[in-house]
């Protein structure tokens, strides 16, 4: 397991992780033939690190890299649709200080948020088995066990984060609600900590922010700001 000191020094250790077999194949085998509209990219195919400032007040977990958006960029939620929907309403909502997030080196800056994902390898069908969701624990235990000076709201973008975030924040000193609270978007949960007197999280659950639910209107830009905005304001931003 990572036992990084600090957060870029474990981003750094995580792009080096080769623990599951199927997804280095995965990640790697879309660098190799690519989507034909990339040709001329160089992609990353390796693990994706969260992204945004290591003292981030807001976490915002979603499921995993896509293979031609964050497995080939390099970053989290970027060059993708994903991406693009939440960076403008980041931007919206003056969290970002720019709406669009297409490459690496494109500028793009975080305010007081921080992306992660409890898999960081690009899955067949964007779906991780349960094995690899386990395997990859650690780095969003570290991740969090990190962040607890700072984070005071959770959203997390999909049923996957959901189930995947409870575990991790038990193990990063978080006391999680029994039965565990169920997902839904607009759910909100108030998740004390392990340590008397620390302070309480916010964790609100948003349907992802994939095409299949933007374009379908699943989920639409007012219903995602809602739920930043109210993240954002437990967050203290
Ligand atoms: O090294 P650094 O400036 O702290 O940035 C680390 C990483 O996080 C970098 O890729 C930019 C991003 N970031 C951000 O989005 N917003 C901030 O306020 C600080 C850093
Ligand atoms: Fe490592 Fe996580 Fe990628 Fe698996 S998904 S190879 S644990 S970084």
């Amino acid at each position: 397991a990572p036992r990084a000191a600090d957060v870029s020094t474990l981003d750094t250790a995580l792009a080096h992780c080769r623990a599951c077999p199927r997804l280095v194949a995965w990640r790697e085998e879309a660098g190799r033939i690519k989507r034909k509209s990339f040709a001329d990219w160089d992609y990353w195919a390796r693990p994706v690190a969260g992204f945004g400032p290591s003292d981030a007040a807001l976490l915002l977990v979603g499921l995993a890299p896509a293979a031609h958006g964050g497995n080939r960029t390099g970053r989290m939620f970027t060059g993708d649709r994903s991406g693009d929907v939440l960076v403008a309403a980041l931007h919206d909502l003056g969290l970002a200080n720019q709406a669009e997030s297409t490459a690496a080196d494109d500028g793009l800056r975080l305010y007081g948020v921080r992306f992660t994902a409890p898999v960081h390898c690009a899955p067949p069908d964007n779906k991780p088995t349960p094995d690899e969701r386990d395997t990859c624990r650690p780095w969003l235990v570290r991740e969090l066990t990190l962040l607890r000076p700072t984070v005071r709201a959770i959203v997390v973008l999909g049923s996957f984060g959901w189930q995947a975030l409870f575990p991790a924040l038990t193990a990063a000193g978080w006391q999680v609600p029994r039965p565990r609270p169920k997902f839904g978007h607009g759910v909100r949960v108030d998740i004390p900590s392990a340590t008397p007197g620390a302070t309480p999280l916010a964790l609100f659950g948003s349907y992802h922010v994939s095409q299949q639910n933007t374009f379908t209107g699943r989920l639409t830009p007012a219903m995602l700001r809602d739920v930043l905005a109210a993240a954002a304001r437990a967050a203290g931003l």
